[in-house]
């Protein structure tokens, strides 16, 4: 559609067809243009002002249907992608020793837990796991696949300080990225994660801490897509600190439009990815707490602004709340708020499905069958929680 705006100006309204695709109910977005006549012969210069599409690669179709599985059947995703640094760290505690073949070792007791595909539609690895083997020798990636759970792969290279911006964070892997991602996708992955860290205070986030975590996400995200991975863009407003329900929600949703303005602007494809938030939460030491209604209804109501209907799914993060406030939580969401919202609810919960069963199995194999079963509850739990029939009665049977 064309309209004469002035006798100067052209403005220029058009369904998007840079790449031959045309429909406004395809996955193209409106362009707004303005041309006007620039040469003797009147023809015209455009000036583009909003509105790239997405870019269309031969494997639009799988990262749309890789996506969809992800967040498909109630299912979520189990993040198993602690770096070494972190996952030592944990073991540590509980006197668990902190090498090589007890990772393994625990990598092994969570890929081969029984029934664990009914609830857990992926796994995020980290680049040392998605190398490993059970001790028979079969790899984890061929494990988790008959048990038709979608391998995916941690490929940021973790946090680091910004510079100028004292105790603000930018996580840091785009480096060679490209590379990493296609020996991954061989490997057998089918989607990827990279984690953004966004500290609260009463002076930060700063705005360029978030600009500059928005646009690493986003250029990883089309990366991935460029590879054929599903991006999971993980923007995480930490709940260490002080802050209030409030001010969580404030710079949730600062951050998340930020996300989403540099992930159009990445031409990343919304349809082919799925957003890893935090729940809106008042900060870890803050003196009021909220309570379970309140913050599965400021959390939707904080996504609901923000994000676009064309991502299929949102898988929370779980942050250091407790395993059962984490399901409690999401429960109600679903309970409240399922049959209404354009995208899916899902979890993609590291400790809140790990905790308990790791807590048991301390590095010992006579508890592993224990531990198993610990790690399936929590994932059952998390399961029910996405039909909104998680209930306390679940955590005592
Ligand atoms: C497993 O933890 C991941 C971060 O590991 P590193 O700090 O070692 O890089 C983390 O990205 C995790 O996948 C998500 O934050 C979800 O974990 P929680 O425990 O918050 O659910």
């Amino acid at each position: 559609m064309e309209t004469r705006a002035s006798g100067l100006a052209h403005l220029v309204l058009r369904d998007c067809d840079a790449r031959g695709h045309g429909g406004l109910f395809d996955d193209r977005r409106f362009a707004l243009a303005i041309s006007w006549p620039s040469t003797a012969n009147g023809a015209h210069r455009r000036l583009k002002i909003f509105g790239e599409p997405p870019i269309t690669y031969m494997n639009t179709q799988l990262l749309i249907d890789t996506a969809n599985k992800l967040v498909a059947d109630d299912k979520g995703l189990l993040a198993m992608d602690e770096s070494n640094p972190t996952c030592n760290k944990r073991f540590a505690k509980l006197n668990i020793p902190q090498t090589v073949e007890a990772r393994r070792a625990y990598r092994e007791l969570i890929v081969t837990t029984l029934g664990l595909g009914e609830c857990i539609s992926g796994a995020i690895l980290y680049d040392e796991t998605i190398r490993q083997q059970k001790k028979d020798g079969t790899t984890f990636v061929k494990v988790l696949t008959d048990a038709g759970i979608i391998p995916g792969i941690k490929v940021d290279t973790g946090a680091k300080d910004l510079a100028a911006h004292p105790g603000e964070k930018i996580t840091e892997g785009l480096d060679g990225l490209r590379e990493r991602l296609k020996e991954y996708y061989q490997m057998g992955a089918r989607f990827a994660k990279w984690r953004a860290v966004i500290a609260t205070s009463a002076d930060i986030p700063s705005r360029s801490c978030i600009e500059a975590n928005a646009h690493a996400l986003a250029r990883y995200a089309a990366l991935c897509q460029e590879a054929g991975l599903v991006p999971i863009v993980e923007p995480e407003v930490l709940m260490d600190g002080d802050h209030t329900l409030e001010q969580c929600r404030a710079a949730t949703e600062e951050v998340l439009r930020t996300v989403f303005n540099q992930l159009n602007s990445q031409r990343v494809l919304l349809e082919g990815m799925i957003l890893k938030p935090n729940m809106v939460l008042p900060g870890l030491n803050c003196p009021t707490q909220a309570s379970v209604d309140e913050v599965a209804n400021i959390t939707v109501k904080s996504l609901w602004r923000t994000v676009p209907a064309a991502v299929p799914g949102i898988a929370f993060l779980s942050g250091g709340q407790s395993a059962e406030l984490a399901s409690a939580r999401l429960n109600t969401m679903n309970l409240r708020f399922k049959s209404k919202l354009p995208w899916a609810l899902a979890f993609s919960f590291a400790r809140a499905i790990q905790q308990p069963a790791l807590e048991i199995w301390r590095g010992d194999e006579a508890n592993v069958p224990a531990a198993q079963q610990a790690l399936l509850h929590r994932a059952r739990c998390n399961r029910a929680a996405r039909r909104g029939e998680y209930t306390a009665a679940m955590e005592r049977t």
